[in-house]
């Protein structure tokens, strides 16, 4: 742990520096997006013709049919004359493995486009996916229907087939003057498939109500998989608790941008945040406390599983993080037992690290930990149990490894697979284990000693990939115990090569942390997780070979008024050349009822 780690300020209690709700957020560098450009058409949201009231005469009826041949033939000049799709096939974030295009395809989808799918249940769900991204936008109902063997015919097809060769991610995208034919051998790949169509599209395909728009794609084939399959973010629920509808929002963002883990740090310090049934004052008692004295907060099972299920449903599997044997002072608060000297603590709201652990030479902290650890992994549907393992300061040497190689027997014995900080690298090695490594620092033969006896390693480094840390000095939130991070620090480096002595066939891939002692809102959040995210994205994505910082700042840029038109707050940073003047064009009717963001906290749009 770098010494400088410390010097992160505490908030005093009762005196949160950072409010809530920060609509009126008015940073001076770091700029929210809060006003969508104003668009050169509003249009009703209805066709407002008035009904007739009597029969109409036999010239009324000739009158509107010319009227509806004229519209007809204006709209069939409007696509003759229509600009090319006003996006590459190759903007897209992560970049794909492979694209080709052909001018020759650029599509407009009609508003009488069908969504067909292969007749699997799985396709389905992705149909209905798709539709429920395009629908709001463009008011068009995109009926989802299945067939054995799905053909575009003017719409989109979403082709199931597991004799193709693309992997369990991949897809492949073919772009025509006859639609959209998107293939994959699973689910998970079509659902992939899918986020690039939507980044192909115009950004105002991001907007919650109807708008004015030439959905226009560019023509040609993408055929693509991931470099690496561990693609995550952490986000820490426990320095200040984020409600479910949070968590969930989150989850969209990581979806978007193709990554497949969402690694949650359910306990620590300030509060235990995740209902143990057997165990019942951790969340009663441990769960009311964090950062800065606010009042906590925690997930019932039926919460969790919500989170959990959301996540599923886009292909993101939840890591549960239960932090062992340190960053455990709520767990004290509420188990005394537990604690090394018997006695509870008081309850901490600060920010400092390394004081707190489970007693390890008590048998009854084993009891503790079988048991969070089995109501953990019975809610759990994924492959991993993460048991942290960082900064237990006062549990040393052979102390702290007898302890981790108990958990990680526990945790072996449960069926899952052990994720944990690297200070767990010096414990015995079993099956499968997985090392999250964060250090800033590249030179760390013990963690290359642990590889060398079968480790695999998540890349996080904390100087490239902690999304905690400020994108600047004036940055308003956020640590730099690790140093600033800037896009481009987010972005140029390399996860498989970024460890001495590791090889890149042991690193099964790479997550952001987003810890959250100064991060008190969605919005908070939603400001260092863009755009640093999709650098972070791209890199467990996409081949080497597509890495380049002029062409991802470029594409970068469009993903601005795309994150505006879904009232989503961004960093505005400097660095990158987001586009200036009207881009998406007004909403329909700004009266229309949006999606269910609207019951999400966000930025003010209006
Ligand atoms: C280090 S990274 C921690 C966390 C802090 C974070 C702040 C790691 C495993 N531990 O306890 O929240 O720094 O950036």
């Amino acid at each position: 742990m770098p010494a400088e780690r410390r010097t992160l300020d505490a908030t005093p209690a009762g005196e949160p520096r950072f409010c809530h709700n920060r609509r009126e957020y008015t940073p001076g560098a770091a700029a929210v997006s809060t006003t969508p450009s104003p668009g050169p058409t509003a249009v009703p949201a209805t066709d407002a013709t008035p009904l007739p009231t009597r029969e109409p005469d036999a010239a009324t009826l000739a009158q509107a049919d010319a009227a509806t041949l004229a519209q007809a033939a204006e709209r069939a000049a409007g696509d003759l004359l229509a600009p090319p799709a006003r996006h590459r096939l190759a903007d897209v974030i992560p970049a794909p493995q492979h694209v080709q295009s052909d001018a020759t395809g650029d599509w407009v989808l009609p508003a009488e486009a069908v969504i067909v799918a292969s007749a699997d249940p799985a396709a389905l769900a992705v149909g209905e996916q798709l539709a429920h991204l395009l629908r709001p936008a463009t008011g068009y109902p995109l009926p989802v229907t299945d067939a054995t063997t799905p053909e575009p015919a003017g719409g989109i097809a979403l082709v199931l087939d597991d004799t193709v060769d693309l992997g369990a991610e991949g897809y492949r995208l073919d772009i025509t003057f006859d639609g959209v034919r998107l293939t994959a051998s699973t689910a998970a790949g079509l659902f992939y498939g899918v986020q690039t169509l939507r980044q192909l599209l115009p950004a105002a395909i991001e907007s919650p109500g109807p708008v004015t728009e030439r959905w226009s794609l560019p023509g040609g084939t993408i055929t693509d998989a991931p470099r690496f399959p561990y693609r995550g973010a952490m986000l820490d629920v426990a320095r200040h608790f984020f409600a479910v509808e949070d968590v969930l929002r989150v989850v969209d963002h990581l979806a978007r941008y193709k990554l497949n883990h969402l690694h949650l740090h359910l306990t620590d310090d300030q509060g235990w945040r995740i209902a143990v049934d057997s165990w019942p004052k951790l969340t009663t008692l441990g769960g009311t406390t964090e950062v800065g004295g606010g009042p906590g907060g925690h997930y019932t099972k039926a919460d969790y599983a919500r989170i959990v299920t959301y996540a599923a449903d886009r292909h993101i599997t939840v890591v549960p993080e239960i932090d062992l044997p340190g960053h455990t002072n709520a767990a004290l608060v509420a188990y005394p037992e537990l604690a090394p000297d018997k006695t509870a603590p008081p309850p901490y709201t600060g920010t400092e690290v390394g004081f707190s652990y489970v007693d390890p030479a008590d048998e009854r902290t084993y009891d503790f930990v079988s048991d969070v650890l089995g109501e953990v992994a019975a809610l759990t549907p994924g492959p991993w149990l993460h048991v942290g393992g960082d900064e237990a300061f006062k549990v040393k040497g052979e102390v702290y490894t007898g302890f981790v190689e108990r958990v990680q027997r526990i945790v072996a014995d449960l069926g899952k697979t052990v994720v944990g900080w690297h200070q767990l690298a010096p414990a015995a090695h079993l099956d499968g284990r997985v090392l999250q490594w964060w250090g800033t620092n590249g030179e760390d033969p013990t963690t290359a000693e642990a590889v060398r006896r079968g480790a695999r390693l998540i890349i996080s480094p904390g100087n490239h990939a902690y999304l905690d840390m400020k994108y600047a000095p004036d940055t308003p939130i956020g640590h730099d115990w690790a140093g600033l991070i800037d896009v481009r620090k987010a972005y140029d480096w390399d996860p498989g090569m970024h460890v001495t002595d590791v090889p890149s066939s042991a690193v099964i891939g790479v997550e952001a942390p987003l810890w959250t002692e100064s991060v008190t809102s969605l919005t908070d959040i939603e400001l260092l997780l863009l755009p640093r995210l999709p650098a972070i994205a791209e890199l467990g994505w996409s081949p080497r070979a597509t890495h380049d910082w002029n062409g991802f700042r470029d594409r970068l840029a469009g993903h601005g008024p795309r994150w505006g038109a879904a009232g989503i707050a961004f960093h505005r940073a400097p660095e990158i050349p987001w586009p200036s003047g009207p881009a998406i064009p007004a909403q329909r009717d700004p009266a229309v009822p949006t999606q269910s963001d609207t019951t999400r906290e966000g930025v003010d749009l209006t």
